[in-house]
């Protein structure tokens, strides 16, 4: 019998070089996980060290040199067949040395958290590294502390958003139908006027639906706030015009669904003839992860310079939110927990974000 070493930087690099030089009929009798110098060593390079074995011929071939006739045919690769019998690591097995079994353990909980919250599992994984790279070598067995480093780098991934103050801005929302940016309108519009004493306006260009328009009339008339429903360019200009030196405007569009392009170009024109118009895209919390990817690429043509998250009462899955995010770079300025006018709002930062993503936020 001969037994040979091999490590390679990964398990198929060591077994493709053992069925090379000892063939397909070698034996694999231990696969080891080396470790690099220091302890974080082992996550960042590590190798595999395959033992195995092959048995040797019993009768042996006469030499090459012997063998007489025509040249040989080359023989053609035979499909191997090979399996070697421990392919199926996991860290759990005996390979993984006693004090890292605790950080992988947390580091892989973590990540099966996120993805839970919808965070993608490439992020997720990014995360953890990121976040268990930050501690130091007591800390790694250390739940809490591992807890607390992944929120942190959440939390280090959204961007603050430092101009709270919407005094002679003009604000329009745009999102998919139904996402909440009429009722979110009215929170803020209720927290501007009765909260800071600001004079606001509302403008409707949602006429594709009647009843769209009434229901940001009847918060107007609750608010006590001037309501315009513009039904062409030139209208939302004069509009414009009228109330943009004197106040905070807050521009209600259609919400579409973001299959209509036509729609979404005809609104994007209209947007665009205004000058230092700050859009927010109001997104759901509820939406499932590949239509968030659509959102995003439908709605990127508007250059959103912020994003408001509702609906954050109905599902566990905040973690998507991460995902636009990490697409969109804009801040995330409020988040909606419920459909009560004005109370279910909340002035976002990065650790009520992470809090969120993580399911750990209180928000009554
Ligand atoms: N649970 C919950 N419902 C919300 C939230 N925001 C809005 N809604 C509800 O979602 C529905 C659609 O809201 P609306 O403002 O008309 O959406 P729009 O089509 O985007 O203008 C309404 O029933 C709202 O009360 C929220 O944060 N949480
Ligand atoms: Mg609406």
């Amino acid at each position: 019998m001969r037994i040979r070493r091999y490590v390679a930087p990964a398990l198929d690099e060591a077994v493709d070089r053992v069925k090379k030089e000892l063939g397909r009929d070698a034996i694999i009798l231990e696969v080891r996980r080396i470790r690099a110098p220091g302890l974080w060593g082992w996550f960042k390079r590590r190798r595999i060290e395959v033992t195995a074995a092959v048995t040797q011929p019993t009768i042996s071939s006469p030499p090459a040199a012997v063998i007489k006739g025509p040249p040989a045919r080359p023989v053609p690769p035979q499909k191997s067949n090979f399996k070697p019998a421990r392919l199926s690591l996991t860290p759990e097995e005996d390979i993984v040395p006693e004090q890292l079994r605790l950080p992988y353990a947390l580091a892989r909980q973590q990540t099966d958290l996120l993805i839970a919250r919808g965070v993608r599992p490439e992020l997720a994984r990014q995360l953890v590294k990121q976040a268990m790279e930050a501690l130091a070598t007591n800390e790694l067995t250390d739940g809490e502390a591992v807890r607390r480093s992944v929120s942190k780098v959440i939390a280090s991934r959204f961007i603050p958003q430092n101009q709270k103050d919407c005094s002679g801005r003009i604000v329009a929302f745009v999102g998919p139908t139904g996402v909440g940016k009429t009722t979110t309108i009215a929170k803020l519009a209720a927290v501007y006027k009765l909260q800071q004493g600001k004079e606001v306006t509302l403008i409707t260009t949602d006429t594709y639906r009647i009843a769209a328009a009434e229901q940001l009339r009847r918060y107007a008339e609750i608010l006590h706030l001037p309501l315009e429903v513009v039904y062409t360019t030139t209208d939302l200009l004069t509009a414009l015009d009228r109330h943009q030196l004197t106040g905070i405007v807050l521009v209600d569009t259609a919400g579409r669904s973001p299959q209509q392009e036509m729609y979404l170009a005809e609104l994007r024109a209209l947007l665009a003839r205004i000058p230092n118009i700050h859009t927010i895209l109001v997104v759901s919390a509820t939406t499932k992860a590949e239509d968030l990817d659509l959102i995003y690429e439908r709605f990127q043509v508007f250059s959103p310079n912020e994003v408001i998250l509702t609906k954050v009462d109905e599902t566990q899955s905040v973690g998507t939110l991460l995902n636009l995010v990490e697409r969109m770079r804009v801040p995330v300025g409020f988040v909606c927990n419920g459909q009560n006018v004005p109370d279910d709002l909340m002035v976002a930062n990065p650790q009520l974000l992470a809090d969120l993503v993580l399911g750990g936020a209180n928000y009554g």
